[in-house]
């Protein structure tokens, strides 16, 4: 394989073209794309199986919020048309099934390692040396890197004071066992009410005993509405799937086109039509609530508003009046990711659950049978750790990357995360991120934003290869250009205005950056301009 003019790379053996790390969606489509073009490619995967996030969180009620029909590959129409979803929201198990599929129906498998961590990678000046570890470690050299590695894929679980004497069971969402748990006759404890705890909750509760939340801060939570898709429905879809697949892309989080944003904001129109438009919304379910009014995230006054909405309706839900005030959350509504749950608040309702608010009553320790909570033991069998992730860099930064003249990603990121249109890091010639902060990534339907980077980058590498450019690396003034608009997009609107896993303030000590860049269109063709004048702000 000749990459560059003066660069030639030998197939398998212990170097390839393209090292890609993680084999979920983002991974595995680019082993496609690159094997496409004709690039030597290997995929290191520390599990046992594709699908990545869809591998590991296994928990009950473990569900995609983004509709089955979007929340699909778009690059091959034969694939497309062949799957069929059986729900509006998919399971974790039939998003597992066809994440296998097209591992099968694409030949993947042969150039994925599994069970494989990649610990090291070190610039040696025209390639990357790429360290793993399975049962022995293992060594080869990548012309270029990929780090597939995904959003939400680096647990975050917290440390109690003498949890280490606990001797029931503990689980994460994010690291599920695969055999399942039943919960059955057991007093339980989940710590955590964002997605994973509001999706796994109304399921434990129908099988444990006792099911005690454990809430830090209550969540925005929105009805699923999820059913069934009506066959009329997907075939209208799949016989209109460009069209349908190009709407989307137009919409900010690149998701529901044909449910277009309010043409209003929320104090632009009367309370009647307010009301009946965020009654429309509920109604419908799902994220595109927020979607009611167009100012929802940029004006105080009317996120309060529509915050107002959902706070009524929460307190219509769960008769106990002590229990729905803690339930109730006071903060910015969408500020940190909106939930879609089936019958989460309606759970509160049920007799054997109950919730402890962890600002009224911290949680003190664990002891052997359970956890002290402002002084009072509550006794469980197992704790569901719900805590969610370190996310977006905390999946990259597991990894020791050492760059150009021995500068460690560590030390650059020392201060957050910095780099260009969220692909590449200065100092750092021929590694890409995909969906990686400083873009649009988890503010968006994920699979629209992996398709988009993965042929983003194999786009450039093939340029390169083209145009016998050995190298590629983000100019640093570029990059802190870059590193200034995403925090300026993100400082007109209201996401910075609370402690969420966006900004990292989730996991202690790390910094407080607002990681993902709102807006999908306006990047998608900033990302074009870019590759057509001759990759501008790169150095190659
Ligand atoms: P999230 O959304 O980060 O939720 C984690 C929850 O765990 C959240 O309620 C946290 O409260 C709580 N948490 C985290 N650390 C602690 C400690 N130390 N003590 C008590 N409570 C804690 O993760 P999920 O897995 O639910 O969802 C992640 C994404 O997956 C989701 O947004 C979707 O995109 C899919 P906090 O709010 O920080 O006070």
């Amino acid at each position: 394989m000749v990459v560059g003019n003066n660069v030639r790379m030998e197939a398998g053996g212990d170097s390839v073209d393209v090292a890609i790390v993680g084999a979920g969606f983002a991974g595995m489509y680019m082993l496609h794309r690159a094997r496409e073009a004709g690039f030597t490619a290997r995929v290191l995967e520390r599990g046992g199986g594709v699908g990545g996030t869809w591998y590991w969180n296994r928990y009950p009620g473990a569900r995609c919020d983004v509709p089955s029909l979007e929340y699909s590959y778009q690059f091959s129409d034969e694939l497309q048309q062949e799957w069929e979803w059986s729900e509006k929201y998919a399971t974790q198990p039939e998003i597992l099934r066809y994440a296998e599929h097209v591992a099968d129906r694409f030949d993947l498998r042969r150039d994925i390692r599994f069970n494989t961590t990649v610990t090291r990678l070190r610039w040696t000046g025209d390639s990357w040396q790429v360290s793993t570890a399975r049962q022995e470690a293992s060594v080869f050299n990548a012309r270029f890197v990929v780090l597939a590695t995904g959003c939400l894929s680096s647990a975050n679980r917290p440390r109690f004071t003498d949890d280490h004497l606990y001797g029931g069971r503990t689980y994460h969402t994010g690291d599920w066992p695969h055999e399942g748990v039943d919960f059955s006759g057991q007093r339980v404890a989940v710590i955590g009410t964002g997605s994973s705890g509001v999706q796994s909750i109304p399921i434990i509760a129908g099988q444990a005993a006792h099911l005690t939340v454990l809430q830090r801060t209550p969540a925005y939570s929105i009805p699923a509405r999820n059913r069934k898709l009506e066959p009329s429905y997907v075939a209208d879809v799949k016989a209109n799937y460009a069209e349908f697949r190009r709407k989307n892309a137009l919409t900010r989080a690149a998701l529901g086109g044909d449910t277009p944003t309010g043409p209003h904001g929320a104090r632009e129109v009367g309370d009647d039509e307010r009301r009946a438009a965020l009654e429309e919304r509920w109604r419908k379910g799902g994220l595109l609530f927020l979607g009611a009014f167009n100012d929802a995230l940029t004006n105080p006054e009317s996120n309060r508003l529509i915050a107002d909405f959902v706070r009524d309706k929460i307190r219509s839900i769960v008769r106990d009046p002590v229990t729905a005030r803690k339930l109730v959350p006071g903060s910015v509504i969408g500020c940190k990711r909106l939930c879609v749950d089936t019958d989460y608040y309606d759970t509160f309702n049920r007799s054997n659950v109950s919730l402890v608010d962890l600002r009224e009553r911290p949680i003190d320790r664990f002891t052997e049978r359970g956890i002290v909570l402002g002084g009072e033991e509550l006794v469980c069998d197992s704790v569901v750790f719900a805590t969610g992730f370190d996310a977006m860099t905390g999946a990259i930064q597991k990894i020791d990357i050492v760059g150009r003249d021995g500068v460690p990603l560590s030390e650059a990121w020392s201060a957050g995360p910095v780099n260009y249109l969220g692909l590449s890091v200065h100092g750092f010639p021929n590694l890409f991120t995909v969906t990686g902060p400083g873009s649009p990534s988890v503010l968006t339907n994920m699979i629209v934003s992996i398709q988009h980077h993965v042929e983003w980058i194999t786009d450039c590498i093939d340029w390169m290869r083209a145009n016998g450019k050995p190298t590629i690396e983000a100019h640093a003034d570029a990059q802190a250009r870059w590193v200034e608009h995403v925090n300026a997009v993100a400082g007109m609107t209201l996401y910075t205005s609370c402690s969420s896993w966006y900004l990292g303030a989730n996991v202690p000590g790390k910094p407080r950056v607002f990681m993902p860049l709102p807006g999908f269109p306006a990047y998608a063709q900033h990302c074009a301009d870019v590759a057509q004048n001759g990759y501008r702000g790169f150095a190659t």
